[in-house]
């Protein structure tokens, strides 16, 4: 089986051969063709404030997309790598106008210099951020329901009428169960899927410190919130995985300075029980009459930067032990659950970001190839059909949001051992099959993948497996075939560089 790049590039070129004489149809074709090239797309996705931009920035490691409601909040912005800051409108008429760059203390202030955010399609910003070197990340305006005037921006660039869906993968910000927002996922998921595949998406149980009403027991109640939605039949296949992330405090520890800390040391050392009183609300905080506090500003700018729960779970480290900003910042950054959203991302989309652009482009081409019935269209989406179906990815990455919720009946060294099989650890052949850290050669690897084969299929073997579990191993014994056919095209092709003569 070819791989899903070369496959979506064939298909293009037979599609380009069927529209020799449809100029629109070749643009096109040409366009999508140019996406494979370039970085993978992935959107944030979800309800008005649910978190979206301050995420985003997280994850940049910047502030740089506007929170809150200001104008450039309703219009879709694209972030990527560069190292010469720049921001594009895109207008809805076709043209593209270049805007003014402002830093203010850090941030970005983004300025429509005059255009009002209904005449902007789409603005296009490339920044010298680190966090997104090989991955454009999207910010959307918020969605209420899939009917809504509010979504439309967002609708028309997830699921537009012609040509490809604007993203590759979806990261859906949820902040707790929402009737609204599950509709909104599972609305989205039935359109953007096709036969069995959909394009990637994993779910982000947004504000996570808010939980627990900002307290330092919050992780109790933030890890049943994450157990429920897991286990909400509505949720079944819509997403590969759940996250809890307090995004606001990864942020605060990504900006967090030698001022800070020293703010957080001076609170630290006052009476426990009488700062734990004065910490119960924001409000209460920042209005306290208190000498021995740091002034108003500070308060008010610790607040918004970290959050309650970032304040009172920063004075816990300090009376712990932490002793510097350095320290302090990869505790809270730690806690926030930014990391761990940072490896779920790099695991399911940017280590498949193959199979997931190659999807999006295929999608696209079976919309054309609808649109323009021409002599041999049919033959081509058979085609197109057998390449989704193929694309046993999207199964995997299912299995590991099923793994991780802990439903299948599997010893849990077998479960772990199944997750790192079907790339929950990340894609690379010799993770999966637990070699990451030997120096096996391909044949080791392959006698590992072969033997690995055979253990799922005497599992499967037995009769009395419940239907999941039976799935979960078919899953494991088909990513083993795909393992080792990957690994036999690498032998063979060597041993044929090997013995074909030299010129
Ligand atoms: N406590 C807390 N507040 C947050 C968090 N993320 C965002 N907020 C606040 O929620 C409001 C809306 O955030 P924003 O990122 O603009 O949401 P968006 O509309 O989804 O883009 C802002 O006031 C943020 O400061 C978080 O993780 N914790
Ligand atoms: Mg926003």
């Amino acid at each position: 089986m070819n791989d899903p790049m070369t496959s979506a590039r064939e298909l293009l070129a037979a599609a380009r051969g069927l529209y020799a004489s449809h100029p629109a149809a070749l643009a096109e074709i040409d366009e999508l063709d140019g996406r494979l090239d370039q970085p993978l797309r992935v959107a944030l996705v979800g309800s008005v404030k649910a978190g979206k931009s301050t995420l985003l920035n997280g994850l940049l490691g910047e502030r740089i997309a506007p929170t809150d409601s200001r104008e450039c909040t309703r219009i879709v912005t694209w972030y990527h790598y560069g190292t010469t800051p720049r921001v594009h409108a895109h207008l809805g008429d076709g043209r593209v106008t270049s805007l003014p760059t402002r830093r203010q203390r850090e941030r970005l202030e983004l300025d429509l210099d005059g255009l009002s955010p209904e005449e902007v399609d789409r603005l296009d910003v490339t920044w010298p951020a680190p966090g997104i070197r090989g991955i454009t990340l999207i910010d959307t305006p918020g969605v209420a329901s899939i009917s809504q005037d509010v979504s439309h921006q967002t609708h028309r660039f997830l699921l537009p009428e012609h040509g490809a869906a604007g993203a590759d993968a979806v990261v859906y910000l949820l902040r707790s169960l929402h009737e609204s927002d599950i509709q909104y996922m599972r609305a989205l998921h039935e359109r953007t899927r096709h036969g069995k595949a959909a394009i990637g998406a994993i779910a982000v149980l947004s504000r996570a410190d808010e939980l627990g009403a900002g307290r330092l027991t919050a992780m109790l109640s933030i890890n049943k919130a994450v157990e429920e939605l897991r286990n909400f039949p509505a949720l079944e296949g819509v997403c590969e995985t759940i996250v809890p992330v307090a995004g606001l405090m990864g942020m605060g520890a990504m900006t967090l300075r030698q001022a800070d800390f020293a703010v957080f040391s001076a609170m630290a050392s006052r009476d426990p029980e009488e700062t734990r009183q004065l910490l119960v609300s924001g409000e209460r905080f920042i209005t306290a009459k208190d000498d021995s506090l740091p002034d108003e500003r500070t308060r008010i700018d610790l607040v918004d930067r970290f959050g309650m729960y970032g304040i009172r779970l920063a004075l816990a480290s300090l009376r712990g032990g932490i002793e510097d900003a350095a320290a302090l910042a990869a505790e809270l950054l730690r806690r926030s659950g930014l990391e761990e959203l940072r490896r779920v991302i790099d695991v399911h989309f940017t280590q498949r970001q193959s199979d997931l652009k190659a999807h999006s482009i295929v999608l696209a081409l079976h919309q054309l190839l609808r649109r323009h019935p021409v002599p041999g269209a049919e033959d081509l989406l058979v085609l197109a059909d057998s390449h989704m179906s193929a694309a046993h990815t999207f199964t995997e990455m299912q299995l590991v949001g099923r793994i991780a919720s802990g439903r299948l009946k599997l010893p849990p060294e077998l479960a772990v051992e199944l997750e790192r099989l079907v790339g929950g650890r990340g894609a690379d052949v010799a993770v999966r099959l637990g070699m990451a850290d030997t120096d096996a050669d391909t044949e080791a690897l392959l006698e590992c993948a072969v033997d690995q084969l055979g253990r799922w299929r005497e599992l499967l073997d037995n009769p009395f497996l419940d239907r999941e579990t039976f799935l979960a191993c078919r899953t494991a014994e088909r990513s083993c075939e795909t393992i080792i056919a990957g690994l036999m095209n690498e032998l063979n092709l060597r041993r044929r560089l090997q013995t074909s003569p030299r010129e």
